[in-house]
């Protein structure tokens, strides 16, 4: 069970006092950068319906409160360990795996528990403001949700820091609410998470495709010889489950909603002026938030990831599916950018590994279009929602530099600048999204015309539940 102290937590923070000041000189400051840069207008007046993890096992998950935002109980939970685990993967393959930073991959681990942490807090700057627009209140309690738990991977990854890395771990921990999505001096890591969420769409797209990098990153982490980092990035995926669901569910309640406008307008794609998304919108932004999240999977060709999967720190997603841990013999045929051509190459397999990995994230995304189109299908319209090329609008890796159309055909800079908009999001298409967001609805049950609502409310909860209620 999780303990009900100042910081709840299932690792007897109790019992390390060090670790436990340490982490509560920490809390207070967290709690500014919260109120500070987390949902703005709805830290004081709202109370929000919100599950919170009172144990790790499924049932866990079962406990709904009505809670101030700032009052969210953060805390630090583990998956329970796992007897014997030895490692799974690399050049230690099936040796016990550890319970201690090994002093020779310290700094390897720190920068990819400090990259991961980074994304966290990132994420809710990113939507501080969409609170503002919500299209229901059934949809802000689902963004407050996906923000604190967040805030709540945000201190998973703090307390691995503390724990482990020592002055240097504390003062990551403050970098981390010092650097800002957006910032021109102090910028988020990662490209994708100093992108502004301003709209809905964006905020849907996000929750599916780079929650979805959250997913395949965390299974690859959890893989870690690093026995903490496993379980605590085993806990982790839990949540992350919920925020593609929230992804997922919002695109696809757009689809049907924009799919009857459709009809309704005579079966013509022109629907804007009946305030729906049309669906050339739609597939804009997934062109966008796709390949923004292919970028995250970081270079095709990595000696960092050769040297992750070799040290045993970052493996495959459900490594135990593949047949060979070792990986040392084999190589992967890749598609690169030599002499202004697409041409193939065969490099050793462990320095494909972010390759791999997306591999797997570009099927998981794969599955999830399919799933939106059978909605188009349902409706009788031909029109089909699709992943772009993978080559489509890169800024990282071996594609950067080089344009190419969402079909992976090359172009040359001219005809990437005159053809881009009707590829990518422009300004006239986030201020249509803007007008029909304009304003928020917070009235119980009610919808924005351009979402359908959803299937069934929150944990047996009408639809028209009064998720967010507010108090004077
Ligand atoms: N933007 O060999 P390379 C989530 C840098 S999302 C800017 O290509 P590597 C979430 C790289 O740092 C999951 N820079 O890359 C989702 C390196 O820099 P230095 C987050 C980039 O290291 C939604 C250089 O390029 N978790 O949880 O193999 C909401 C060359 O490195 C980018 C993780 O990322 C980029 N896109 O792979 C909330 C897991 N890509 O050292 C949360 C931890 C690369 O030369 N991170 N660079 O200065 C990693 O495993 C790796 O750092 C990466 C990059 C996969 C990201």
């Amino acid at each position: 069970m999780i303990s009900a102290e100042r910081i709840p937590n299932n690792v007897d923070l109790h019992m390390n006092k060090r670790l436990q000041r340490a982490l509560e000189h920490w809390q207070p400051q967290y709690i500014q950068w919260w109120k500070d840069m987390g949902p703005q207008g709805f830290q004081h007046y709202h109370q929000v319906y919100v599950r919170t993890a009172v144990s790790v096992d499924a049932s866990g998950w079962a406990h709904f409160e009505y809670v101030r935002l700032p009052e969210y109980r953060w805390g630090i939970f583990l998956a329970d360990p796992v007897v014997n685990r030895t490692i799974g993967f690399g050049d230690f393959l099936g040796q016990p795996v550890w319970q201690e930073v090994p002093g020779e991959f310290r700094n390897q681990l720190r920068r990819l528990i400090v990259t991961q942490g980074d994304t966290e807090p990132a994420s809710v700057e990113q939507q501080r403001w969409l609170g503002h627009r919500c299209p229901s209140i059934y949809d802000l309690r689902n963004l407050f949700q996906v923000n604190v738990e967040e805030g709540r991977h945000l201190w998973a990854m703090v307390y691995l820091l503390h724990s482990y890395f020592g002055r240097d771990g504390r003062d990551e921990a403050e970098e981390l609410l010092a650097r800002q999505s957006g910032n021109r001096d102090k910028p988020r890591i990662l490209e994708a998470f100093n992108e502004p969420i301003d709209t809905w769409l964006d905020f849907f797209m996000f929750t599916m495709f780079t929650d979805r990098d959250g997913k395949s990153q965390l299974l690859s982490l959890s893989e870690s010889s690093l026995d903490p980092l496993s379980r605590t990035t085993r806990f982790m995926l839990t949540e992350e489950a919920h925020h593609m669901f929230v992804g997922e569910t919002g695109v696809a309640r757009i689809i049907e909603r924009t799919a009857q406008l459709m009809k309704e307008a005579g079966f013509s794609e022109d629907i804007r002026p009946l305030g729906g998304i049309d669906l050339p919108t739609l597939q804009k932004h997934i062109n966008l938030w796709f390949s923004l999240s292919l970028d995250l999977h970081g270079n095709e060709i990595s000696t960092n990831a050769a040297a992750y999967f070799a040290n045993g720190l970052k493996g495959r997603a459900e490594e135990a599916k593949w047949e060979d841990h070792a990986v040392s013999e084999t190589t992967y045929s890749l598609e690169v950018v030599r002499d202004g051509e697409v041409k193939t190459l065969d490099i050793p397999m462990r320095n494909a590994m972010n390759e791999v990995l997306r591999d797997w994230y570009v099927g998981d995304c794969q599955a999830g279009v399919d799933r939106w189109n059978k909605i188009l299908e349902r409706h009788g319209l031909s029109d089909r929602l699709r992943l772009p090329d993978r080559k489509f609008n890169r800024g990282i890796g071996q594609f950067a530099g080089t344009h190419f159309d969402p079909e992976g055909r090359m172009l040359s800079d001219e005809e990437w600048t005159r053809r881009r908009h009707e590829w990518l999001p422009v300004p006239a298409d986030k201020a249509f999204l803007m007008s029909i967001m304009n304003e928020p609805i917070y009235e119980t049950g009610k919808f924005a015309n351009y979402i359908a609502p959803p299937v069934r409310g929150v944990k047996g909860k009408p639809v028209n539940f009064e998720y967010v209620r507010t108090e004077v």
